[in-house]
C-alpha cells in the first residue's frame, strides 16, 4: 500500500485516531495528580511504552484471529473445489459458543478465587453483620441467576445451532413467560429493596440521636479534621462564617461547650462503645468511609450528616486474627473530590477503655493559644469596623 493510499485509508486513520485518544486519556489520568513527579518526562515515556505494548497486544490478536479465519477459508474451498461438502460453518460457531460459555465461566470463577482473598475482613462493627448478610444474599442471588442464564443462552445457541435438518419455528409472543420474567425479578427485589431499607433505618434510626461519644469529621480538600467533645461530653457549635486560619472548623466560641473541645490527629475509638460520627464538609462533597465497620456516609457542605456506630474488635484483637501485626482500621474519602482526593486518610484505632482515658486525657484543646491570642488580639488592637464584625461572632 502506498504512502497516499495509507493516509486516504479510513481504517489506518481510525486506528492512529483509537491508538491518539487511548493513550492521551491513560497519560491524562496519570499525569494530573497533585504529585509533579508521576508527570516527568520519563514516567511519560514509559507510560507511552505501557498503552503501546496493550494496543500491539490487541492488534497481534486481531491478527491471528484474522489469519485463523482465512486458512479455514481456504481449506473451505479446497473441500469445495474437489467436489466435497464444505465446512459446516453453524458447527463451528456452535462450538465457538460453547467454549466461550466454559471459558467466561472459568474466568468468574478466577476472579472469585484469586481476587476474592481480597475481600474486607469480618466486620468490626455490631450492625456490619447486618450489612454483610446482605451484601452475601445479594451475591447468591445475583450468581446463581448469572450462572442459569449463561448456561441456558449458550447452551440453547448451541443446542439449536442452525442445520439442514430443522426448520425455525416463528414464536412471536407469550403472555405466560412475560409475566413469569417480569414478576419473578420484581419479588426478588423488592424483597432485596425492602429487606436494605429495613437494616439501613436500624444502623441511621434517629430515635436515639445521641451516642456515648460525639465526635465530629470535617472534610476539606484534602484531608479531615477531627474534633472530640472534652469532658462534658458536648460538642461547641461551628459555624463556617467563623472561620479563620486558626479556627479552621469555625468553633463558635460564644458556646461554653467549646471551651474543652479537643483536635485529635488519629481516631481513637473505645471498644463496645457507640460512636456517633458528625460528618461535615468545607467544599465540596467528601464521603466519610470506614470500610472495616462498614460505615459510609456522605460529608455535604451545609447539611451536617451523622453515622452511629459501635466498635467491636480492637486493633490488637484484628491484628491477631489477621495474623498481621501492621493492620490498621482506616477512614478514607470515598468521594473523588480532587487532586489530592487519595490523600484522605486517617487512621482509626480500636483500644481499650483504660487506653482510650489515657489517650483522651493526652489531647490539646482546640481552643489553641494562637486562637486565644487571636481572639484577644483582634479585640485590643484592631478596632476597625471588619475585626469589629468578627469580634461580635467570635464572643
Ligand atoms: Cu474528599
Amino acid at each position: 500500500m502506498g504512502f497516499k493510499k495509507l493516509i486516504n485509508s479510513n481504517k489506518a486513520l481510525s486506528l492512529v485516531a483509537a491508538f491518539m485518544l487511548l493513550g492521551t486519556n491513560v497519560l491524562m489520568a496519570q499525569g494530573t495528580g497533585a504529585d509533579p513527579k508521576a508527570a516527568d518526562s520519563t514516567s511519560k515515556a514509559d507510560m507511552w511504552l505501557g498503552v503501546g505494548y496493550y494496543v500491539l497486544l490487541v492488534l497481534l490478536a486481531c491478527v491471528i484471529v484474522a489469519v485463523v479465519g482465512k486458512i479455514l477459508k481456504v481449506y473451505d474451498l479446497s473441500l469445495q473445489m474437489q467436489g466435497k461438502k464444505g465446512m459446516n460453518w453453524n458447527n463451528i460457531i456452535g462450538v465457538i459458543c460453547i467454549i466461550f460459555l466454559v471459558v467466561s465461566l472459568y474466568g468468574v470463577y478466577w476472579s472469585f478465587t484469586v481476587q476474592g482473598n481480597m475481600i474486607l475482613p469480618e466486620s468490626a462493627s455490631a450492625h456490619g453483620g447486618k450489612i454483610d448478610f446482605m451484601f452475601w444474599t445479594t451475591t447468591v442471588i445475583t450468581m446463581f441467576v448469572f450462572f442459569i442464564t449463561q448456561i441456558i443462552l449458550f447452551g440453547f445457541l448451541f443446542k439449536y445451532r442452525g442445520s439442514d435438518k430443522r426448520k425455525g419455528y416463528f414464536y412471536p409472543h407469550n403472555n405466560t413467560i412475560e409475566k413469569v420474567w417480569t414478576i419473578i425479578p420484581a419479588i426478588v427485589l423488592t424483597i432485596l429493596v425492602v429487606f436494605g431499607f429495613f437494616t439501613w433505618r436500624s444502623v441511621t434510626n434517629t430515635d436515639n440521636l445521641k451516642g456515648d461519644i460525639n465526635i465530629d469529621i470535617t472534610g476539606h480538600q484534602f484531608a479531615w479534621e477531627i474534633r472530640y467533645p472534652g469532658k462534658d461530653g458536648k460538642l461547641g457549635q461551628v459555624n463556617y462564617q467563623l472561620y479563620t486560619p486558626n479556627n479552621i472548623l469555625g468553633v463558635n466560641f460564644k458556646d461554653r461547650n467549646s471551651f474543652d473541645d479537643q483536635k485529635a490527629d488519629t481516631i481513637v475509638l473505645p471498644v463496645n462503645r457507640e460512636i456517633r460520627i458528625n460528618i461535615h464538609a468545607q467544599d465540596v462533597i467528601h464521603s466519610v468511609y470506614m470500610p472495616h465497620f462498614r460505615v459510609q456516609m456522605n460529608a455535604v457542605p451545609g447539611l451536617p450528616t451523622f453515622f452511629k456506630f459501635t466498635p467491636t474488635i480492637t486493633t490488637a484483637d484484628m491484628r491477631n486474627r489477621l495474623d498481621d501485626p501492621k493492620f490498621e482500621y482506616s477512614l478514607y474519602c470515598n468521594k473523588i473530590c480532587g487532586g489530592g482526593h487519595y490523600n484522605m486518610q486517617k487512621v482509626v484505632r480500636v483500644v481499650s477503655e483504660g487506653e482510650y482515658e489515657n489517650w483522651i486525657a493526652r489531647q490539646k484543646p482546640y481552643l489553641s493559644d494562637q486562637i486565644k491570642k487571636e481572639l484577644h488580639l483582634a479585640d485590643a488592637v484592631q478596632p476597625n469596623k471588619a475585626a469589629e464584625n468578627r469580634i461580635a461572632l467570635n464572643n
